[in-house]
């Protein structure tokens, strides 16, 4: 049993890590986009999308689907790569990042993009929307679960604390949210800019259960997401501890790469890191 979990994650781990390539490439053939957030987050979605949620390429609109809400919508190049990895779209279509008219436009678009829940970029608004789909999931008798990522440098909008305050009066219990807490926002570090912490305090002074997490542990973010689905009467916030830029080295930590592709020689450089982490 426990080998099997461990073979699970491994493999996890060997589909992120082919999508930290894709995010890579795809940034650097448009010319622009958001690596670095995408890089921190990558390794939580592909857990929601490989292990924990029920979703049907297939059958993109399937009413019984789990949904996922990227409030974070600039860091679309990690969920566009994990959608594609299951098959939503071909894996061609990664390389028409942010062209005009393409599947996957700069910011997630609903209506043009299989498997995109929400459109979303301007930030604080997805775990809103994510509070109205688990009611309707609730008006609906509908067992489906929603799962919402949200950056911590969001987390200054206000927005995102009435969505904390009515999940909680509401005791959607059907709702996830996951704090992508890489602690750098656009311009500085959170703690800087505006502070955030005691963050996982003030969840708690909100109503939710909360869960904390290194969010490149797979393992972790398994049993965190299990812990979730099990707890009732109340919504649950998982803050996954992630490192902007995760996996490339020189772009851990580093603010620059939140918002620029990688130069031709750090392209070069990144793919020889990459292909010297294969397993
Ligand atoms: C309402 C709104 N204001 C400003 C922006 C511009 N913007 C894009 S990303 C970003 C920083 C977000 O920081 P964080 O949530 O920590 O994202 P991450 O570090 O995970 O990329 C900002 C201010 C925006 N997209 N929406």
């Amino acid at each position: 049993m426990e080998s099997r979990k461990e073979e699970l994650v491994a493999e996890l781990v060997r589909k992120a890590h082919g999508f930290r390539r894709d995010i890579l490439e795809m940034t650097y053939a448009a010319g622009s986009g958001h690596p670095g957030g995408s890089l921190s987050a990558v390794d939580i979605i592909t857990v929601l999308y490989f292990h924990t949620m029920r979703t049907d390429p297939n059958n993109p609109n399937w009413p019984d689907r789990d949904r996922f809400i990227l409030s974070k919508g600039h860091c679309c190049p990690a969920l566009y790569s994990v959608l594609a990895g299951k098959g939503f779209f071909p894996g061609e279509e990664l390389m028409n990042l942010r062209k005009f008219g393409s599947l996957l436009q700069g910011h997630p678009d609903m209506t043009v993009t299989p498997g995109i829940e929400m459109s979303t970029g301007s930030l604080g608004q997805g775990l809103s929307v994510a509070c109205g789909v688990a009611i309707s999931a609730r008006l609906d008798k509908k067992d489906y679960r929603v799962y919402c990522m949200i950056g911590d440098g969001e987390s200054q909008e206000g927005n995102i604390w009435i969505g904390a305050m009515l999940a909680a009066h509401l005791k959607l219990d059907n709702l996830t949210a996951i704090v992508d807490r890489n602690g750098l926002q656009i311009d500085g570090s959170t703690e800087q800019v505006l502070s955030l912490e005691p963050l996982s305090d003030k969840w708690r002074a909100f109503g939710w259960n909360v869960i904390e997490i290194n969010g490149h542990d797979m393992f972790q973010t398994i049993a965190a997401l299990e812990t979730a689905a099990g707890t009732k009467g109340k919504p649950t916030v998982i803050i996954a501890k992630t490192l902007k830029g995760k996996g490339v080295s020189f772009m851990e930590g580093q603010l620059v790469y939140h918002g620029r592709a990688l130069t031709k020689d750090e392209m070069e450089k990144a793919r020889e890191e990459l292909s010297r982490t294969d397993d």
